[in-house]
C-alpha cells in the first residue's frame, strides 16, 4: 500500500512540473514578444500635401505605435516614412480613428498625398 501511495506521488509531482513549465511568466513572455515586432521606423507627418504646411516628426514608431496624433488627428496629408532605425521595413499602418480603430492601409517610404480616401483622416498609426 505504501508503494501505491509514493508511486502516486510522483505521478502528481510529475504532472505538476509539466503544468508549471506550461504556464510560467517566462513562456507568456515568449508570446508576447512573438507579436511585438522589433525596432521602429521615423516618420514625419505633413499637414499639407508634397510635405508643406506644418509637419510634425516622430524618430521611433514601432509596432505598439500612436494610438492618438492629438492635434494632429485628421490632419495629415503627406508622409515621410524611414528606415533609419534598422527595423528592416519603411512602412505603417495607419487608421481612420484613434486606438487603431476603423479602416486602415499601409503607407510605405514617400508619399506626397495620402489620397482623397485618406487626406485629412488619419488618428492613429503604427510600425507596419
Ligand atoms: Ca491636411
Ligand atoms: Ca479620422
Amino acid at each position: 500500500m505504501k508503494k501505491y501511495v509514493e508511486k502516486w506521488m510522483t505521478v502528481c509531482f510529475i504532472m505538476a512540473l509539466i503544468l508549471s513549465l506550461g504556464f510560467s511568466p517566462v513562456s507568456a513572455a515568449n508570446v508576447t514578444s512573438n507579436t511585438k515586432k522589433a525596432g521602429c521606423v521615423d516618420v514625419t507627418l505633413y499637414e499639407h500635401a508634397n510635405y508643406e504646411g506644418e509637419w510634425r516628426h516622430y524618430g521611433c514608431v514601432d509596432s505598439e505605435g500612436y494610438y492618438s496624433l492629438g492635434w494632429w488627428d485628421n490632419e495629415v496629408s503627406s508622409i515621410i516614412i524611414n528606415d533609419f532605425n534598422g527595423a528592416g521595413t519603411n512602412c505603417i499602418r495607419v487608421y481612420e480613428n484613434q486606438h487603431y480603430g476603423g479602416k486602415s492601409t499601409v503607407f510605405c517610404g514617400e508619399v506626397p498625398y495620402v489620397g482623397d480616401a485618406w487626406n485629412d483622416d488619419i488618428e492613429s498609426m503604427r510600425m507596419e
